[in-house]
């Protein structure tokens, strides 16, 4: 039986792939209905919004590949920071000047950043994307690493149809349920969506100050402030402690400078910023590459996109963008191979079999493996950069 209904099923998805039916999601469509209509989502809503919709397997394929997670950062950055982007932004800021500052003086938040996260998240409204926000996100509710994402979202793009503030069609973007120019996630958009022209509508698809007001609201809630910088390139004195590039570790910008670290020209940081600035150190790619020192700012920027290489993409650009160089003076390790998802998994692995704690073997290298790595690196006596590479991998594996 069990045989028969699987070559049926590959019978049927080689043969027409978008209308095969899965019973399991089938089956999943009516406990989420429950689930839904518990959380306010009318019956109507949630059966007009769902006809015909099926699971999408190139959603998971994305999933697993986010570029901002699975590239090496510098080859990321490459593609972030590109000329045509830097270009095309500084022409959006000429172009957009008079509707940017006004939304910058009502929402403090620096009409660079607020360009540059427009060029990030859409080429400047170029690339919206296509994809069914209903079935994108219900292909990740259903199953896989990010089914409470995909539940949350979901009801959230079911109550923006619901209250009116777009049709189900509009509801068009990537494939994890990011709409408009600036990518809204839909929970993200029926908390800081706003209607700026006052017509009515938050329209992030197609009018340009709410995109611009939306943005920068959320910025602004999430702690951004105008005129302060989202941090900058430092260089790092000889026989440096790197275990203190942690995101835990916080300390006035005087306190490092105190330490040693200095501008990549060897200039004073304090020439340059307040001494009281609460600054963090990111090693993105370890010991051997790029030290940058990060301020609140940027822990606004991550609420936006929880990537390190996506804040650090913003924070170039938006320098680029204002017209200010975006340039990083030291030299990437390019060299380096990215770690595939089973190699980082494999890392998490070896780490537990140490008896370090990274956390859920998961293929992602966040606080808890980096500080387990860290921990491991300072008693094998290597640099405890907590930088998860080949070299790493291959030391950690009997
Ligand atoms: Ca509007």
């Amino acid at each position: 039986m069990r045989v028969l209904f699987a070559i049926f099923a590959f019978w049927t998805a080689s043969i027409a792939p978008s209308m095969a039916l899965n019973p399991n999601f089938s089956a999943w469509l009516e406990s989420f209905r429950a689930e839904a209509t518990a959380a306010g989502v009318s019956a109507e809503v949630f059966d007009a919004a769902f006809e015909g919709v099926s699971v999408n397997e190139r959603v998971y394929e994305l999933n697993d590949n986010q570029p901002e997670f699975s590239r090496a950062i510098w080859s990321y950055l490459d593609g972030a920071v590109s000329e045509a982007r830097i270009t095309g932004g500084r022409a959006k800021m000429a172009e957009q000047g008079s509707l940017l500052s006004v939304i910058e003086q009502a929402y403090g938040v620096d009409a660079e950043i607020i360009v540059a996260i427009w060029g990030l998240e859409s080429s400047y409204g170029a690339i919206l994307g296509n994809y069914d926000a209903i079935q994108a996100l219900a292909t990740l509710a259903f199953e896989g690493r990010r089914t409470g994402f995909g539940r949350a979202q979901l009801i959230g793009a079911l109550k923006i149809i619901q209250n009116g503030y777009a049709d189900r069609d509009e509801l068009k973007g990537s494939w994890a349920g990011a709409m408009g120019h600036t990518q809204f996630i839909p929970t993200t958009y029926l908390s800081y969506a706003v209607d700026h022209d006052g017509d009515g509508k938050r329209d992030i698809w197609n009018n340009l100050g709410d995109v611009f007001a939306s943005t920068a609201n959320y910025l602004s809630i999430s702690g951004y402030r105008q005129n302060e910088a989202w941090g900058a390139e430092a260089h790092l004195p000889v026989g440096f402690d790197y275990a203190l590039a942690d995101a835990s570790i916080h300390k006035p910008l005087v306190e490092w400078a105190a330490m040693g670290l200095t501008q990549p020209s060897g200039a004073s940081l304090l020439q340059r910023f307040d001494p009281n600035m609460r600054s963090r150190l990111i090693l993105p790619a370890g010991a051997r590459g790029p030290a940058f020192l990060v301020f609140d700012n940027f822990g606004a920027i991550l609420k936006y996109n929880r990537s390190t290489a996506y804040a650090l993409a913003v924070g170039l650009l938006s320098e680029e963008v204002a017209g200010r160089s975006g340039r990083i003076a030291t030299l990437w390790p390019r060299e380096d191979k990215p770690l595939a998802l089973d190699q980082r998994k494999a890392l998490q692995q070896a780490l537990i079999d140490r008896g370090y704690n990274p956390g859920p073997v998961d293929g992602i290298i966040g606080a808890g493996t980096k500080r387990a790595l860290r921990a491991w690196q300072k008693a094998a006596g290597l640099p405890a950069d907590g930088y998860a590479s080949l070299t790493v991998l291959n030391a950690l594996q009997p």
